[in-house]
């Protein structure tokens, strides 16, 4: 078990790239409580926001300073490393929708893949004793080689997001036994919160369901219904990335909950949070739910939704992460998706 003297964490200063993204504003407000400095990078666009890191109450914090920087170019992950003069690093920037990066493989590769090699060669050349945190993935399992997975499971990616990540997944490996770099790599099954993007099945579930009782929307539209996913609560893993960055060595581990369901079942969840009740009909494209109290299809499959190739079941062992790090996660997946349910209801009231 690790030793987490919080003492000394005042004079840490760490980098947070893809801090407009979920995680990287659930770690901000994690960091920022226990007292670091934190340079959060954000994409240059035409329309940046900081909505998340505004709801958490964290945007205005005085020892948050907001950094414009792109992954994919080496000179600034250098300058960024020099000028921050961070001694943590989480890389938590990457296109991250699967879907997507079939249609978008070659950016995926370039941000998702190769943005975590600039990183590395940024902190090998600026201070190779700065810590790394890699955000990896259970859709490095893909087609899974066992059941449950944990740090020993053979990988099988399916997906060009899948395959970029496990590139990173070895460089961070690579660069620990080449540099002796204190890199660690998280391979995080699915973690969701009321800040999940609205492209993300469960998020775009309980934003649907939420629409739905408010009689916003009439019906929500959906791929595979039958891929099974252990799904957390996104505030609980981020305790994990910190956690794995205060070890005694860089390691590998498996943040999950040990459950898995279906997109069906978390469909039926979401309704039940939201007071609607649902009932089931049909099978493969012609499966639908319906409102039990109005008879009204409120459920669709569109399979304009599916993939090329599927991930069709995960579930994860975290047993190394509870005994080395003392991770754990109190948060059932009921109480989740009530949280997120409750939110959407607050927004589209
Ligand atoms: P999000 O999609 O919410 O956030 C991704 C972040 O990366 C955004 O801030 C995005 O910025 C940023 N980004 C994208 N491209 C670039 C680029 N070229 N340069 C700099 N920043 C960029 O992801 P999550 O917060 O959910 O996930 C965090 C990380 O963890 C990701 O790497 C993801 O792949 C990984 N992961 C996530 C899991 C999950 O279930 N959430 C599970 C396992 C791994 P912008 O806002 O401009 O798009
Ligand atoms: P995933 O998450 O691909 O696991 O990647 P997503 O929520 O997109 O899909 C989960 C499963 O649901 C099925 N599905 C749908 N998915 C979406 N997005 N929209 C739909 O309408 C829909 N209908 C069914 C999908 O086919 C899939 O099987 C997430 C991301 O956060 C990654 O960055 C991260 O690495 C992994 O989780 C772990």
């Amino acid at each position: 078990m690790i030793n987490i003297l919080e003492g000394n964490i005042m004079d840490k200063t760490s980098i947070i790239t893809g801090i407009t993204g979920q995680d990287g504003a659930y770690l901000t407000q994690l960091l920022l409580e226990k007292g670091y400095t934190v340079f959060g990078t954000y994409r240059r666009t035409s329309s940046v926001s900081f909505w998340r890191l505004e709801e958490l109450g964290v945007a205005q914090h005085p020892n948050l300073h907001l950094v414009e920087f792109d992954l994919t170019d080496l000179g600034s992950a250098i300058r960024l490393i020099e000028s921050s003069g961070a001694t943590e690093v989480y890389n938590l920037a990457a296109q991250s929708f699967v879907g997507v990066s079939f249609d978008q493989p070659n950016t995926t590769g370039q941000i998702t893949g190769l943005g975590a090699l600039n990183l590395l060669e940024a902190i090998r050349i600026v201070n190779p004793k700065i810590r790394f945190y890699q955000a990896s993935t259970s859709e490095m399992f893909g087609k899974v080689q066992a059941i449950p997975q944990d740090e020993s499971t053979n990988f099988y990616p399916r997906s060009p997001y899948g395959v970029a990540k496990l590139y990173a997944h070895w460089m961070t490996i690579n660069y620990r036994e080449s540099y002796g770099i204190f890199g660690s790599s998280g391979i995080l099954f699915n973690h969701e919160s009321p800040l999940r993007g609205l492209e993300f099945v469960t998020r775009k579930i309980t934003d649907g369901m939420a629409k739905i009782k408010l009689g916003k929307l009439d019906q929500l539209q959906l791929g595979n219904l039958d891929a099974k996913r252990d799904w957390g609560y996104a505030k609980d893993y981020v305790e994990g990335m910190w956690r794995m960055l205060q070890a005694d060595t860089p390691d590998t581990y498996v943040l999950a909950t040990g459950r898995t369901e279906s997109v069906r079942d978390f469909v039926t969840m979401a309704a039940k949070a939201a007071g609607i009740t649902m009932e089931w009909q049909g099978q493969g494209e012609a499966e639908c739910g319906r409102d039990a109290a109005t008879g009204k299809v409120i459920v669709a499959v569109n399979p304009k939704f599916y993939r090329p190739a599927e991930v069709e079941l995960l579930i994860g062992n975290p047993a190394k992460a509870k005994t080395e790090l003392g991770w754990e996660t109190p948060t059932t997946l009921e109480q989740l998706c009530a949280m997120m349910v409750e939110a959407d209801l607050q927004r589209s009231r």
